[in-house]
Formats: C-alpha cells, sequence, structure tokens
C-alpha cells in the first residue's frame, strides 16, 4: 500500500479530531486506539469492496468456513502488517510521541473461542485471504466472549468478559442483510394446484432477526479483503408487539448473550442447539441468497459454493440447506440431496467420546419440527440404502438417530462429501477405531489435513526480534513463503547466529519477566530454563504429569539444597470449564504448589512457577516467543493435533512430547536429535484399555521416588489442598489413574533430565532451537488452506496470487 509517514500523521491528526473532538494528545490510550483502528479500516475498505464485487462478477466459487468459535486475537497490528504499512504507522505514531504497541495493547483480545478449534478458524481465515482464496467466515457475535478467569486464594473465578465495552472498530452492522430464523411452530402438508407436488406448511413459529456484522480478513500483501460474517440476534423489525414482555425479549438477546465455555467436552443444553440452528440457518440463508442472484441451476451450486463445518456443531447447516432447497425452491429430494452432500464438507477434531454432540431427539422435535422431519428422512433413506449392502447390524450402528438421541457426527459424515482429522495420527485412528464403521462405508470420504498455524501472527508479530534476526540472516523470503525458513539450516553450525539467536530469546524472556514481575510480583530469572505448558486445563493434557514432574524436583532439593539441577521456571496458562471440577482442583493445586514453592527460601529460586491469569491469543503473543521447552504431553491417541506445539516450535522451544497428535509430524520434520520423546505409545494406550491390565495402584507400591511424590498431595505438605490432594491422589492411585500419569512418569522424568543436560550445553541447545525454527515452515496454514482447497473445496486463488 503506498502511504508515507508524513500523509498518515496528517490522516491520524485528522481522524481523531473528527472522532473524539479535541487533539489527540490529550487522548487516552483507548481513545488513541480507536482514532488508528478506524482510519486503517477506511484504509482497506476500497479493497474490500474491491474483492467482492470481483468475486461477484466473476461468479468466484467461493467457500463458506462455519465455526461456533473463532478467536482472532487484537487485529490491529496484524491488519497493519497484512496491508504492509505497519513500519510506516510505527515512524509515524512515534514521530507523534506515540508507542504503537502501547496504543495497540488497548485493542479488547476478541474471546469467542474457548481454545485450539477457534485460534485455528482464525487461522485459516488469515490464510485464506493470504494466499488469495475466495473465502468467507460464518459464526455467532457473542456479546460475551469466554470468560475472564481470576485466581482467588489459588480457585479459579470466572467473570463475564464484557468485549464490546470500548466499541469494536473492525465491525460493520449491516442490517439490510438481516434474515429470519425460525424456531417452533406446527407443520402441516398440503396439495396445492395443479402440480400434485406436496407444499410444506410451516405457521406459528417463533421469529429470531439474525443480523450479521461483517470484519473484514486482510490477506498479506495481495490487496484482498474477504469477510468474516458473525449473526447476533434481535427482534424483528414491526414484531415488537410480539415480543412485549421482558421476558420475551430477554430470550431472544440470549441466543448471542454468551459462548459455552466448554473444550472438548460437550453439554445437551437447549441454549447451545438453538445457538447452533441460529447461526447455521443465517449463514446457509444468505448464502443461498448470494446463489439466486448469480441465476444459475440449482445444480450448479455445488460449483460456485462449498461449506466447511469446524466439528459437529454448525452440523445443521446441512438439513437446513435440505429444508431450503425442498422446501422454498422447490427441488426434489434426490436434487435437494446431491447438492447438499457435494458442498458440505467436514472437520473432526476429537475423538474424546464425552465431545461427540448428541441431542436427545424431543429437544429437536419441539425446537425445530421441520429440521427433525429432515433429519429422519435423511436418516431412513440411509438404513433403506445401507442395510443391503452392509448388514443390518453395521447400518443400525451408523444409523445418525438411535436410543432418543440424534447423533451429530453421523449426520455430519453421511451429509457430507469428506470427513477430515487434524493430524496424521488423528486422522488413522479415525479410520481404523472411532469412525471405523463409516470408513467401511465411505473410505473415499477421508482425507488428514494436518493443522497449521500462522507465522504473520505468531512470528512476524509476537516475535519481532526472532523476525529481526531471520531477515538479516537468511533474507525475507520466509514472509511469503513459509519454508523457505528451511534455508536457516545452513547456520547451524554458525557460532555467530548461534548466539544472535541466544540474545533474541533472552530479550523475549526478559520481555515476559518484566510482565511478570508488574502483575504478579513474581520475581523470575530470565536465564532460567522457561518450561512452558499453555493450553485448557483438561485431564488428558495432563497439567498433573508436569506437576509430578516438578514436586520430584522440589524434593531433590530439599533433600540436597545443592543437588546440580538447571535452575528453571514452569510457566503455566489455563483455563478450566467451569463445570469441570476435577480441571479446577488441579488449577488450584498448582496455585497452592506455586504458592510453597516459590515463597521457600532453601529453594533458592531454582524452582518458580508461574501460573498467569487469563491465558488468552494476547498473552500466548508474550509467552510463546520466551518458551525454552515446550510442554507436550497429553497421553497419547487423546490429543487430535495440537496447535500450540508448532507456535512454540516455530519460536525456538524445544518439544517435550509424547507421539500425540501433531508431535508425531514435529518429530519426523526437526529428528529425534531436536525434540525429547517419551510415554506410551498410541496403539500401547490402546492395547492398555483392551486388555484392563494397567493397575496403577501397582506403580505406585513399587515405585518408592513416585510414592514419595503422591504422598505429598495427601501428607499436609501443600498447604491449603486438603479436598483437592485427597482428591487428586485418588483418581491416580485409587481409581486406576485413567490417562496413564504414573506409566508414563519414569520416561518424563528421564526425558527431562537430558533437557537440563543439554540445556546447560549452550550451543547444543541453541542448536536444537535453531533446528525447530528452520523445520517449522511445513506447520503454516498457509499450506494446510492450500490443501484443503485442493483436494476438498475444489477452488483455485485468485490469478495474480503467488500462490496461483
Ligand atoms: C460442544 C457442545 C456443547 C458445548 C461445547 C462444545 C465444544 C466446544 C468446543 C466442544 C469442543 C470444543 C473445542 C474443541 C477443540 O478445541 N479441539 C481442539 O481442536 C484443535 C484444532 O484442531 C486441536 O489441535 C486440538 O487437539 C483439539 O483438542
Amino acid at each position: 500500500m503506498a502511504f508515507d509517514v508524513q500523509e498518515f500523521k496528517k490522516e491520524y491528526q485528522k481522524k481523531f479530531e473528527e472522532l473524539f473532538a479535541y487533539g489527540y494528545e490529550a487522548g487516552s490510550k483507548t481513545e488513541q486506539y480507536i482514532a488508528l483502528g478506524d482510519l486503517v479500516r477506511g484504509l482497506y475498505s476500497e479493497d474490500w469492496i474491491q474483492t467482492i464485487t470481483e468475486y461477484n462478477k466473476k461468479k468466484e466459487k467461493q467457500v463458506y468456513y462455519f465455526s461456533m468459535e473463532f478467536l482472532p486475537g487484537r487485529m490491529l497490528k496484524s491488519n497493519l502488517l497484512n496491508m504492509g504499512i505497519l513500519d510506516c504507522v510505527k515512524q509515524g505514531m512515534e514521530d507523534m510521541g506515540l508507542d504503537l504497541d502501547e496504543v495497540a495493547r488497548a485493542e479488547v483480545d476478541p474471546a469467542l473461542g474457548n481454545g485450539g478449534l477457534g485460534r485455528l478458524a482464525s487461522c485459516f481465515m488469515d490464510s485464506i485471504a493470504s494466499t488469495g482464496l475466495a473465502g468467507n467466515g460464518n459464526g455467532i457475535r457473542y456479546r460475551y466472549g469466554l470468560f475472564k478467569q481470576k485466581f482467588i486464594n489459588g480457585y479459579q473465578i470466572e467473570l463475564p468478559e464484557n468485549w464490546l465495552r470500548n466499541r469494536n472498530v473492525w465491525e460493520v452492522r449491516k442490517e439490510n442483510k438481516a434474515v429470519i430464523v425460525r424456531f417452533g411452530g406446527d407443520v402441516s402438508f398440503t396439495q396445492e394446484d395443479g402440480d400434485g407436488r406436496l407444499r410444506v406448511r410451516h405457521e406459528n413459529t417463533r421469529d429470531i432477526l439474525a443480523v450479521p456484522y461483517d470484519t473484514a480478513q486482510v490477506g498479506y500483501n495481495n490487496g484482498i479483503v474477504n469477510n468474516l460474517r458473525l449473526w447476533s440476534a434481535e427482534i424483528p423489525y414491526g414484531d415488537e408487539a410480539r415480543f412485549s414482555t421482558e421476558e420475551q425479549r430477554e430470550e431472544v438477546k440470549r441466543i448471542t448473550e454468551v459462548l459455552y465455555p466448554d473444550d472438548s467436552n460437550y453439554e445437551g443444553r437447549l441454549l447451545r442447539v438453538q445457538q447452533e440452528y441460529f447461526f447455521s440457518s443465517a449463514g446457509i440463508q444468505s448464502i443461498v441468497r448470494y446463489f439466486k442472484r448469480l441465476n444459475l441451476d440449482w445444480s450448479l451450486f455445488p460449483d460456485k459454493i462449498a461449506i466447511h463445518i469446524n466439528d459437529t456443531h454448525p452440523t445443521l447447516a446441512i438439513p437446513e440447506l435440505m429444508r431450503i432447497l425442498l422446501d422454498e425452491e422447490g427441488l426434489t429430494w434426490d436434487q435437494a440431496w446431491e447438492i447438499t452432500k457435494k458442498t458440505v464438507s467436514y472437520t473432526n477434531h476429537t475423538i474424546l467420546q464425552e465431545a461427540m454432540e448428541r441431542w436427545p431427539e424431543t429437544m429437536i422435535s419441539d425446537l425445530l419440527p421441520r429440521i427433525y422431519q429432515i433429519i429422519q428422512e435423511i436418516n431412513r433413506r440411509h438404513i433403506d440404502k445401507k442395510t443391503p449392502l452392509y448388514g443390518e447390524e453395521l447400518s443400525q450402528r451408523t444409523a445418525i438417530i438411535a436410543n432418543g438421541q440424534i447423533k451429530m457426527a453421523n449426520l455430519a459424515i453421511i451429509g457430507s462429501h469428506s470427513v477430515n482429522g487434524v493430524a496424521r495420527l488423528h486422522t488413522d485412528i479415525l479410520m481404523a477405531d472411532t469412525l471405523h464403521d463409516f470408513y467401511v462405508m465411505y473410505p473415499q470420504k477421508f482425507n488428514n489435513k494436518t493443522n497449521g498455524i500462522t507465522q504473520r501472527r505468531w512470528v512476524q508479530i509476537a516475535n519481532e526480534n526472532l523476525t529481526a534476526m531471520l531477515d538479516e540472516t537468511i533474507g525475507t523470503e520466509w514472509k511469503s513463503d513459509p519454508e523457505e525458513i528451511k534455508i536457516l539450516k545452513a547456520h547451524r553450525d554458525n557460532k555467530m547466529v548461534l548466539d544472535k539467536l541466544e540474545q533474541v530469546k533472552l530479550a523475549n524472556k526478559k520481555r515476559f519477566a518484566a510482565y511478570v514481575e508488574q502483575e504478579m510480583g513474581i520475581e523470575i530469572d530470565p536465564t532460567a530454563l522457561f518450561d512452558v505448558q499453555i493450553k485448557r486445563l483438561h485431564a488428558y493434557k495432563r497439567q498433573l504429569l508436569n506437576v509430578l514432574h516438578i514436586l520430584d524436583r522440589y524434593l531433590q532439593l530439599k533433600d540436597n539444597p545443592n543437588a546440580n539441577l538447571q535452575k528453571r521456571v514452569f510457566i503455566f496458562g489455563a483455563k478450566a470449564a467451569p463445570s469441570y471440577y476435577y480441571a479446577k482442583q488441579i488449577i488450584k493445586l498448582i496455585n497452592s504448589i506455586a504458592y510453597l514453592i516459590n515463597n521457600d527460601p532453601s529453594i533458592k529460586d531454582k524452582i518458580k512457577i508461574v501460573f498467569v491469569e487469563n491465558y488468552g491469543v494476547s498473552l500466548a503473543e508474550l509467552i510463546i516467543p520466551a518458551a525454552d521447552i515446550s510442554e507436550q504431553i497429553s497421553l497419547a491417541g487423546k490429543e487430535a493435533s495440537g496447535t500450540s506445539n508448532m507456535k512454540l516450535m516455530s519460536n525456538g522451544a524445544i518439544t517435550m512430547a509424547t507421539l500425540d497428535g501433531a508431535n508425531v509430524e514435529i518429530r519426523d520434520n526437526v529428528g529425534d536429535d531436536n525434540i525429547f520423546i517419551f510415554g506410551l505409545k498410541s496403539d500401547e494406550v490402546q492395547e492398555y484399555y483392551r486388555n484392563g491390565v494397567y493397575n496403577s495402584r501397582d506403580v505406585y507400591d513399587k515405585n518408592p521416588r513416585l510414592k514419595r511424590i503422591l504422598n505429598l498431595l495427601i501428607d499436609g505438605t501443600i498447604p491449603g489442598v486438603e479436598t483437592e490432594g485427597r482428591d487428586i491422589f485418588d483418581s491416580l492411585v485409587m481409581y486406576n489413574d485413567e490417562y496413564f500419569l504414573l506409566k508414563d512418569f519414569d520416561g518424563y522424568l528421564q526425558a527431562q533430565y537430558e533437557a537440563d543436560v543439554a540445556f546447560s550445553d549452550r550451543d547444543r541447545w541453541n542448536r536444537m532451537a535453531l533446528m525447530n525454527i528452520a523445520s517449522s515452515g511445513p506447520f503454516s496454514s498457509d499450506y494446510t488452506i492450500l490443501r484443503y482447497a485442493d483436494e476438498i473445496w475444489k477452488i483455485k486463488p485468485q490469478s495474480g496470487s503467488k500462490f496461483n
């Protein structure tokens, strides 16, 4: 974008005065941010209009990414970066006596997601625009994002996150694009004049207005600006009379009021399914409206539209598209079904049974009577068609409706043409195990798309020091083609480069240490090893295994205060679902251990524990560049992919991992010398589950080192965890340790010991860090998205795009 510093300063001052009626010098950080954001939105608006006009004119095939969650992070700097004016604006701000970073921190981080799945959706939105693909996001504009986490006395407390409090400069409300979403009502059929066709009458519905708010998704230096459309529930205009009581009005607003805080665990709540239908229906309606303007035959729908559903949360898009094609557009069942299947594709993000969405039949029949009929018919035809081919048993096992429940994964698979897992191992497990019945029926639907991350946010924005060092060492090609970062490998034995890398890491660790000092009053040594585990709190992710290791070091130092142990800072960031009692107990335990150890003078700062409050995208940007070790220690077979593993690797952290999810592919890329692997393999875990011979009590009895650690949980050593310590002890020792922590403990300690040894050899460690950075290119979400585009969506980057 052609733009110079002088011009920017003039524009900024003008914008500020226009908005606030005084000079920018007197403004608050928030006002200074709003003025800048507003100016930036104005700068890409022409490209935004141009992009949409182009797609329409060329009748370009477009993909719509349906996701219940998006976690974009702060957008100011990423927009500036992608527009190519970050440096110019930084300079201009500085000239005016302002610090861009400080101003940027005034933006509230939109937490419209829980964790991996939501952040993946946002990396994908960036990559779709940046590779020059015609794509759109479709989701919900929650009034309140994921709760704000506070620790009080070590316990997690949840507070409402009012992310819209200071105005959202990026969104544009599009009232004229609103649609009506209908709930409840009565369905009847009438024979209508002449053609003998059955017409559906759906009356007495509760009608909700869905109003879209659009946010630009700016591509990286390519002039493309795509759209993320988030829907908000409102009372239909002119229908105020029907919503006369406060209660009725509240009910409407409630639909998009708050994001469900469950991650990898589903709750069968009515409001949740209302949300799911609300944004699925609104999205489908606006897609159909667009398609009709193209004036093409309905059979061409799949040639112009691809709809991708992010997990099963938007699965009702399938029967909703059927409903519109059948009831409103008059297509036959077979026509509508062909179109729907060819249009929709589905990503699975979990094999955990407790995360699989199943809705009570009566809930759907009451809430969505017509959709319910369509699901029944899809199910009936599925059974009819598959029973003669595969027999009664197999077809019943794949039924959508069974035991009074509707299985959303089954509907998603049957109603789509593509089913993908998110890492090689995960997809293999889906095919061999979790979804094996479907794999037998539809082998051609199954495919893998290993997740990715955008290095634009996770390196260029989060780690400016590393970015500058890379530019200096290998040039700038890696910024537009992430694989090119492999050139760095040529410098693996270059002492100057290795030292430079160490300096970069140290600077980032100092930056984080300053934050920790300021916000938490904990002093940490930036030369210590920073050991990082940042992800949602879940038993299968095994934050507790990390805790056992910490306690082992604690005991070593208690026994021998001069033990030759590497100084470490253990950094945790994690939210627990408010209803997940065990996860919250683990939070309390970690906080209590932190308090005990951080304040024990005999430990002499050899161990520090930092559990940051309210972990999210912005904190991740601060922590990840400062990490030495990346903890990826889930029980093998349980973590579908993981994505923090990729972000940490890209920033030169060394992975400490089980062979789970994408860790396997990370190992394949960096090689065994540049990663620490331990623990059961996924097939070994499967085998234990099948033959049931694991006995954790036995391990406890026979391993004195481990026994001593576990006893700390119940002997009063850790203050304030009487209940938590006992419950956690019992889960591991008495209730057979569902996630095999005790089984993997020895291997984990060994790997941690090796990490200590490696860290003490600075050249060796720096070389490992370099090799990780240099091997991270293949995990760019740009490549992931190009594979989705090529193999699933059948769309090509715009001509002129370097990816075309
Ligand atoms: C479902 C129904 C009702 C309420 C909540 C939910 C719900 C919400 C969020 C279920 C699951 C989620 C989130 C799942 C998730 O984040 N999965 C992660 O996805 C990442 C991206 O593919 C993977 O890297 C992680 O391995 C996976 O755990």
